[in-house]
């Protein structure tokens, strides 16, 4: 006997429902695709199933573990870890002040609802300006323009892939990522479904990825210069009076400055610098004007390089341009059921977006967003001085891997007095810690995907209850989370985190203008994130409560996206902001790289498995099975030149690394591939199926130095690398 329980899956931004059989015995059973989920229809991908295998890891911790004199990781009893961090943070505190301590958020945080909503609170107890997230080595150039543009971080307008004509992707493989900052199960079926309709996808990207080979047409692009590419199409948009904004003329200003800037940027003038020809650039612009519908897609291969910020401006600039933004077909924006940054406030103005308040204590690198770039995090450890950083905190994170130079941060970890993870593994970073504090297993806790509906491809709202019960001796993310914040503010380790909890509700009962004790008395008995969930659905913009989500386990579909200008706008002129300064000071960088020349070296992108999710998935077996994929791609030609064995040495002005090498002519000459998340064979690190499947650290050879100005966000595509024989 056993019974189903429907939840959505939290690994990537998809949001799949899966149906999970959860036998007599309280074991997990089979896990499959939920037919009925009103989003994503039964699809799945290889590692939705795999929640039963991480929710069975011997590997995973189930309890806290504390660094005893004797230099190992001992398990304690939850209250004795809590009175280790206490006993070791305040003294750093009070000798050093507050910046002292710094905290890293990682990408897992935004897929759980405990961290979604909870460590807002901790970095505001911490008081801390040394904020650091995996944001700044991903999405940040996006949120940054997106911010410019609209008004909010996080007001991004996403590919209305099911009623589009034309699709211009960059730097995205979603048949291996399934899509990100615009969130969909199925982004395959999707874009196949863009064909079928005799719709046309063009793919750019340096690499014949599978969605490359998928699509209509694939234009091979040098790594980093896709903000030239772009540049030219909207030249060309105003050369041959293609610009046509419709129904958004009178809503956008600095229309004058876009045309005055890409003046320079003849499609002849970046067609070496892109290794795109001119006749490509030119018919590019010209059928995204034609098209019925069209829509310009960036994503990881665009944020993550050298313009970055350009890049993704000039992204949704060139939507504008064609009257593609906010229309069915194009590029739109969600109205989410909870927590919206574009649904509340008043409709069709805000205060906008302020960067760079302050900038880092070592390289003068800006703040954005309440944070600074995390290519800055180990010269705050390793840089004497004041407001050195001497204790870290890490939640849902893996830096050790993902960030660049990640030995000089491994070994500024070492430096640290004190380091407290949140985490469910002893990884290559907790390794480094003082203090782990495991997040539960996944299946023991209730789930609602806050940040990805903000920039769903459809608006829905699905709420997962937990699908099994509490594991012995867990404690709730929300509480461990609730409860370093409660030690930070100096309430000390005994503190209760419901006091921290019937606080942070209140506040939000009344910056809501509601009546608390009313509404507080409705939204009893529920405490913790669920609560403050059901809070945000009744004051989104459809109303609805917890109850009726929990009534609808498959989700419900609150349809497909409406236009939303001019009200979704939260700018301070009510307009899009197409010409803000930022952007338009940033292009003479630009410019000058039009004259770069490439002397022949190559340069190193990155890339993605359906199989792995970043650094995190690689303890599971059904997921190791087959090749090793962390191996460095090459073209024959270049493999042939240098005469290369089994294996090559890469190496960058950052650090070097040994391994396998992949010939393949996927890969454009002068350009090798090589994906993250891998290096797992350190000392220390308790993942027995990673270790036997190890790789190599892709981020030893990516530099610190490098980064998108206006937003400090790494540069992981187009890193300059000498490739030799092993
Ligand atoms: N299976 C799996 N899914 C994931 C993840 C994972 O690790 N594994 N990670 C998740 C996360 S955190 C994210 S952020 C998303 C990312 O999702 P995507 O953005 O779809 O990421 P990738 O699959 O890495 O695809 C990036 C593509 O950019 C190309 N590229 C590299 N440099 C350039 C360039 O300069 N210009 C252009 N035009 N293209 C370039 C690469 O060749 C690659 O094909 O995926 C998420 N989903
Ligand atoms: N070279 C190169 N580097 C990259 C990239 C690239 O394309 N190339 N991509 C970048 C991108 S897009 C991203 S998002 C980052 C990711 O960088 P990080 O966020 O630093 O790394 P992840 O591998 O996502 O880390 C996952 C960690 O969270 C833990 N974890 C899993 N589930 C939970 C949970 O529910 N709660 C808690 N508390 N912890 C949990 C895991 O055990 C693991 O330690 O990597 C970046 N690094
Ligand atoms: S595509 Fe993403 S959300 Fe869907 S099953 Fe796979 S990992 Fe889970
Ligand atoms: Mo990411």
């Amino acid at each position: 006997m056993s019974e189903l329980a429907f939840r959505t899956c939290p690994l990537c931004e998809a949001t799949c429902g899966l149906e999970i059989e959860v036998k007599d015995d309280g074991s997990v059973g089979r896990i499959r695709g939920d037919r009925d989920d009103v989003f994503s229809r039964g699809f799945i991908c290889p590692k939705g199933s795999t929640l039963k295998q991480l929710h069975e890891d011997p590997d995973r911790l189930r309890t806290p573990r504390v660094r005893g004199e004797d230099g190992e990781l001992h398990p304690v009893k939850w209250d004795e870890a809590f009175a280790e961090v206490e006993r070791r943070l305040l003294p750093i505190i009070e000798e050093h002040g507050r910046d002292a301590v710094a905290i890293y958020l990682g990408n897992p945080t935004v897929h759980s609802l405990s961290a979604v909503l909870y460590t807002r609170f901790l970095v505001r107890a911490l008081g801390t300006t040394n904020v650091y997230s995996a944001s700044t080595i991903d999405q940040r150039p996006k949120e940054i323009s997106s911010g410019l543009l609209f008004g909010t971080s996080i007001s991004f307008a996403v590919p209305d892939l099911d009623r589009t004509s034309y699709l211009l992707m960059l730097g995205a493989n979603p048949f291996e990522s399934n899509g990100s900052l615009a969130t969909a199960p199925d982004w395959p079926g999707r874009l196949r479904g863009i064909v079928e309709r005799e719709g046309r996808v063009v793919v750019v990207d340096p690499k014949r990825t599978k969605t490359a080979e998928e699509a209509s047409e694939h234009v091979s692009i040098r790594p980093g210069t896709d903000a030239l590419l772009l540049m030219a199409m909207v030249h060309v948009l105003f050369a041959e009076g293609l610009v046509d904004l419709g129904r958004l003329d009178g809503l956008v200003v600095g229309i004058e400055e876009v045309e005055r800037v890409a003046r320079d940027f003849t499609p002849e003038a970046v067609s070496s610098a892109t290794a795109i020809d001119a006749a490509t650039i030119r018919r590019l612009a010209r059928e995204l004007a034609a098209a019925e519908t069209a829509a310009v897609y960036g994503r990881i291969g665009t944020c993550t390089q050298e313009f970055g910020t350009l890049a993704s401006w000039l992204v949704d600039v060139l939507n504008i341009l064609t009257g593609n933004l906010d229309r069915p077909g194009g590029a739109m924006f969600a109205r989410p059921a909870a927590g919206g940054a574009t649904t509340s406030g008043a409709p069709g103005r805000g205060r906008g977006v302020k960067l760079g308040r302050r900038a880092s204590r070592v390289r003068g690198l800006p703040e954005s967003y309440g944070e600074l770039p995390v290519v800055c995090l180990a010269e705050e450890i390793d840089t004497p001085g004041p407001g050195q950083v001497r204790a870290l905190v890490t939640v849902g994170g893996n830096p050790a891997l993902s960030v660049p130079n990640s030995d000089r941060l491994q070994r500024a970890f070492r430096d640290l007095e004190l380091m407290v993870s949140v985490d469910p593994y002893v990884n290559e970073t907790t390794r480094h810690a003082d203090v782990i504090l495991p997040s539960p297993d996944v299946l023991t806790k209730g789930h609602y995907d806050v940040a990805f509906y903000q920039f769903a491809l459809r608006n829905v709202a699905n709420y997962s209850p937990p699908v099994l019960p509490p594991e012995a001796d867990a404690m709730e993310e929300w509480k461990t989370i609730a409860k370093l914040a409660l030690i930070a503010q100096g309430a000390g380790a005994a503190a209760d985190p419901a006091v921290l909890d019937d606080m942070v509700i209140r506040g939000m009962v009344e910056r809501a203008g509601l009546d608390p004790e009313q509404t507080l008395a409705e939204l009893a008995p529920r405490v913790g994130p669920e609560r403050m969930l059901d809070l945000m659905l009744r004051t989104g913009p459809y109303g609805l409560t917890l109850d009726q989500l929990l009534e609808h386990p498959h989700g419900i579909d609150l349809g497909p996206l409406e236009p939303r200008l001019p009200d979704v706008l939260r700018t301070a002129s009510g307009m899009i902001e197409m010409g803000a300064e930022p952007f338009i000071a940033d292009v003479p960088r630009l410019k000058a790289a039009l004259d770069r020349t490439t002397n022949g070296g190559f340069v190193l992108i990155g890339r993605r498995h359906l199989r792995s999710n970043n650094s995190w998935m690689h303890n599971v077996t059904v997921l190791m099975k087959g090749k090793s994929r962390c191996t460095l791609q090459i073209h024959p030609d270049d493999a042939r030149r240098l005469g290369l064995g089994d294996e090559a040495k890469v190496r960058s002005r950052a650090g070097a690394v040994v391994v396998a090498i992949e010939v393949t002519d996927a890969v454009m000459p002068g350009v090798v591939s090589l994906p993250h998340g891998w290096g797992h064979d350190l000392p220390g690190v308790e993942m027995k199926v990673a270790r036997a499947h190890a790789g190599v650290n892709s981020n030893i050879l990516a530099d610190d130095d490098l980064f998108d100005p206006l937003s400090g966000n790494a540069v992981f595509n187009g890193i300059p690398v000498e490739v030799a024989p092993a």
